[in-house]
C-alpha cells in the first residue's frame, strides 16, 4: 500500500515527442522516468506517417487540434516505450504534468521541458484501458522484455 491506496502493478505506453528530440532532452526525459522507480520494458524508435498519427489520436478527431496534432507527432519520429510498476498509468501522467506546461506543476516532464500545449514532449496513457490499446498499437508482445534487477554493485 502507498498513500491508502492499493498497488497495482500496471504497464502503460509512453512515446516520447519529435520536440523532445529537436530540444535534445530524450535521454533527460529517460532518466526521469528511471529514477521515479518505473521500468522500461520495451523501446524503440518509430516516424509515424499521417495515417497512424490520425489513428493513434482518433478519440481527438474533429477538434480543432486534431490535424495540426497529427502534422506534429508525424514531424519527426518518437521514441515509444513500455513503462511498467506500481500504478504505472498514474504515476507516469503524474511525472509528465497536465497538458499545456502553463498548467503542469513544477518539477514535471512539460512544465520543464514543453513549449507549448501541443509540443509537450510526452504522451502517458490515461488509463488501463488506453494502455491496453496504445501498447498495442505500437509493439508486438515479443518486442515487451520482462527481465529481472540484478544488483551488479560490489
Ligand atoms: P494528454 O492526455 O495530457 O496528452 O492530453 P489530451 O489527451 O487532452 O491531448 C492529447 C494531445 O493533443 C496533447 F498531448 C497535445 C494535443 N493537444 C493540443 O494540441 N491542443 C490542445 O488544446 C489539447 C491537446
Amino acid at each position: 500500500m502507498a498513500n491508502g491506496r492499493k498497488m497495482k502493478k500496471e504497464e502503460t505506453l509512453v512515446i516520447i515527442k519529435p520536440d523532445a528530440l529537436c530540444q535534445k532532452v530524450v535521454g533527460k526525459v529517460i532518466s526521469i522516468i528511471e529514477e521515479n522507480g518505473l521500468k522500461i520494458k520495451g523501446l524503440k524508435m518509430i516516424h509515424l506517417n499521417k495515417k497512424d498519427a490520425k489513428n493513434f489520436y482518433i478519440e481527438h478527431k474533429g477538434k480543432d487540434f486534431y490535424t495540426p496534432l497529427v502534422n506534429f507527432m508525424s514531424s519527426n519520429p518518437c521514441i515509444v516505450m513500455v513503462v511498467s510498476g506500481n500504478n504505472a498509468i498514474r504515476k507516469m501522467r503524474k511525472i509528465a504534468g497536465k497538458t499545456n506546461p502553463k498548467d503542469a506543476k513544477p518539477m514535471t516532464i512539460r512544465r520543464m521541458f514543453a513549449r507549448d500545449g501541443r509540443h509537450n514532449i510526452v504522451h502517458a496513457s490515461d488509463s488501463k484501458k488506453s494502455a491496453k490499446r496504445e501498447i498495442k498499437f505500437f509493439f508486438k508482445r515479443n518486442e515487451i522484455f520482462d527481465w529481472k534487477y540484478i544488483n551488479y554493485k560490489l
